[in-house]
């Protein structure tokens, strides 16, 4: 038995179904669109956070195990060109691959608290730790833009990797949500033409990153919010 517990919008997740979808491995969809009570979150992990994976007998949550747990047991046959990476982080990279996806996570947290804080009220203008937060984005894609040695390579180069599908997951859920916060991607030559590469890819496809603002409910096939009446 494999499942994973998600909510529609939650880019760790994306990034995990992406991985999955890569891998070729089945799961039960355990989608939410919305929070559940604290209780019931407890339920699949003592973080309250989304995603959790369950395969067989082993739990697990943190975006970034799972994907290691995934890459590190299911090295099979892959699909796509460059395919994706049998390693995390490479054996003769392992500082430089490890420090580039720990800060794409911090990336990503702070993305998703700049989110969570003003869907519950207090946006990036009102808060001085929501403006610092919203600078670190900007200071963290600069710097990982100097880690990329080329436009047409990832974090590593022949293949698809972690980091690539991570950062790719937390940049554009920025861009699909009004938190007001222009990231200024073009400014970004390396990473725009990698992640603009990577949405093209069958897995990133398969599991899109639609806009979101309160009121939307739903979503038309092709991705048109539906709000609700
Ligand atoms: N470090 C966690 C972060 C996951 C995370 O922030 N998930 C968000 C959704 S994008 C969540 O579940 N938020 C609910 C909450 O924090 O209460 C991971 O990598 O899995």
């Amino acid at each position: 038995m494999r499942a994973l517990l998600f909510t529609t919008g939650s880019p760790f997740a994306r990034a995990v179904r992406i991985v999955l979808d890569e891998l070729g491995l089945d799961y039960e969809r355990r989608e939410e669109i919305t929070t559940p009570s604290a209780e019931d979150r407890a339920a699949a992990t003592p973080t309250l956070q989304v995603p959790t994976l369950w395969d067989n007998d082993l739990t697990l949550w943190e975006s970034g195990t799972i994907v290691e747990y995934l890459l590190s047991t299911y090295r099979k046959s892959q699909v796509g060109e460059p395919p994706l990476t049998a390693h995390a982080f490479r054996p003769d990279a392992e500082w430089k691959d490890k420090l580039a996806f720990s800060t794409i996570q911090t990336f990503g947290n702070a993305a998703t608290f700049i989110s969570q804080m003003t869907w519950t009220g207090v946006a990036v203008g009102d808060n001085a730790h929501l403006q610092r937060s919203a600078e670190k984005l900007t200071h963290i894609l600069g710097w990982l833009e100097s880690q990329l040695v080329h436009s047409e390579i990832g974090f590593q180069p022949e293949f698809v990797s972690m980091q690539d599908i991570f950062l790719a997951a937390h940049v554009r859920f920025v861009e699909a949500r009004p938190l007001g916060i222009d990231l200024g991607l073009e400014r970004y030559e390396k990473i725009s033409r990698l992640l603009s590469r990577l949405d093209e890819r069958d897995s990133f496809v398969a599991n899109p990153i639609w806009w979101w603002e309160p009121g939307v409910v739903g979503y038309q096939p092709d991705g048109t919010p539906v709000f609700k009446d």
